[in-house]
């Protein structure tokens, strides 16, 4: 399984020169001086699925070192996301070569009473499987909303997903090796390398207190929606904790430590996956002992369907939906709005098939008249949390940007 584009010396690798050059239609004559992140103009969006396998041609490009790709929140319709429409956030180069038969996964750690490697089969073979749908949203989805700009992908609202996830519990794994009383932290290590290409550097290792690693819905997975992960998200095994970052979900999974301190891998510290603890003056800067580690999520919702710039017949009642989800609570309410939040009207709304999955919503709306409405939604968790109207809490890195998705429609005649 091949999946890296770029060699180590940062170089388009000649199989991709050579799917540009068909992209694009000619020889692509400097091809060896494209900078970093950089795509030719003469590829459009459309034409990516032919450079990254198995994803979706609409999904919308943001980087291509490291890839970086979210979906339009029409393509998230599916109540469980097909894995073609699944963005993908990576940190580094993905593994080029992939040898499923030696595959291991080390557990180990301070904290750990034994230090233990498993094979695939050994977790197919001696754990009890099982299966959720489990909600992922980056925690930096949103970050085109803030102003100033923070730096990073400008992720609108596609850096989520809902797939089937299967494998077998953290926690039983972690208690087959024996964790000790001091444990406070897992930390996980995936195979993909740093893109400065620096061996024993790690792109990302990020990981959850030990409390969140033992509950039921912490899986260490072998297949998204009951097939092999797809190659960039993880194949062939990953960690999947939902309602967290999806940062804290690792990718290539090959080794768990479990610490005794908060694990300090690579985008742990500092600022990464970070929000100031109190609220700040957009743009002020914040010293690094004052930020926190992002927990849960907080509560969001999308609409996905219509498209947003759907053009409609009057007299016609349109059939909203979408989904919503909040971390590790439940989403209570969602409503909708077609005057820009003079007033609202309540949702019907499923609940999840399993904890930390998002829940579908759908509503029923009628257009009095001819023209250009917005149609906008907002969930509530159990808390009795919403979603703000405007972009929330301005934070240096530009993260949880939960505000309400609002789409365009024109009514016509
Ligand atoms: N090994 C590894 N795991 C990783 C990453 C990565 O770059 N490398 N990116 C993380 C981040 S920041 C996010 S948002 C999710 C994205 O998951 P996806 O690409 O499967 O959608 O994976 C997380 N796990
Ligand atoms: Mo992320």
């Amino acid at each position: 399984m091949s999946s890296g584009v770029w060699n180590r010396r940062g170089f388009l690798k000649k199989s991709v020169v050579g799917s540009l050059t068909y992209l694009v239609g000619a020889n692509i004559v400097h091809a060896a001086s494209l900078p970093k992140g950089v795509l030719p103009l003469g590829v459009s969006e459309s034409q990516l699925e032919d450079i990254l396998p198995g994803k979706h041609k609409d999904l919308i490009f943001l980087n291509n070192r490291p890839w970086n790709v979210e979906t339009p929140p029409h393509l998230l319709d599916d109540k469980v996301t097909p894995a073609d429409k699944m963005f993908v956030r990576n940190n580094g180069i993905p593994p080029e070569t992939i040898d499923l038969k030696n595959w291991k996964l080390t557990i180990d750690g301070e904290s750990a009473i034994n230090s233990k490697s498993y094979s695939i089969d050994d977790l197919k073979n001696n754990f009890k499987h099982y299966s959720y749908q489990l909600t992922l949203e980056c925690g930096g989805n949103g970050r085109a909303g803030y102003y100033p700009p923070a730096s990073g992908n400008q992720w609108t609202e596609g850096a989520v997903s809902c797939g089937k996830w299967t494998g077998v519990r953290l926690k039983d794994v972690l208690k087959d090796v024996g964790v000790k009383e001091d444990a406070v932290y897992i930390g996980y290590y995936g195979k993909d390398t740093h893109i400065s290409g620096a061996p024993d550097k790690k792109p990302i290792s990020r990981g959850v207190p030990i409390s969140k690693a033992m509950e039921d819905e912490a899986l260490i997975a072998w297949a998204m929606n009951d097939e092999d992960i797809p190659a960039m998200n993880g194949y062939p095994l990953r960690l999947v904790i939902g309602g967290w970052p999806a940062s804290t979900s690792g990718k290539w999974l090959e080794r768990i430590s479990i610490r005794n301190i908060v694990h300090d891998g690579p985008k742990m510290t500092g600022t990464s996956y970070r929000v100031p603890k109190n609220s700040v003056a957009p743009g002020e800067k914040v010293a690094e002992e004052d930020f926190k580690i992002i927990e849960t999520m907080p509560v969001k919702s999308l609409i996905t369907y219509p498209k947003t710039g759907a053009v409609l017949g009057l007299n016609k009642t349109l059939k909203l939906r979408g989904h919503a989800w909040a971390g590790d609570l439940e989403v209570s309410k969602v409503q909708v709005s077609t005057d820009f939040g003079a007033t609202w009207k309540v949702c019907q709304l499923e609940k999840p098939v399993n904890r930390l999955a998002w829940q579908h919503w759908s509503a029923e709306v009628d257009f009095p008249k001819e023209g250009y409405y917005e149609v906008w939604a907002k969930a509530t968790d159990s808390e009795g949390k919403s979603q703000p109207m405007v972009i929330p809490g301005w934070n240096p890195k530009g993260y949880l940007n939960n505000s309400c998705h609002r789409i365009a429609v024109k009514i016509e005649g």
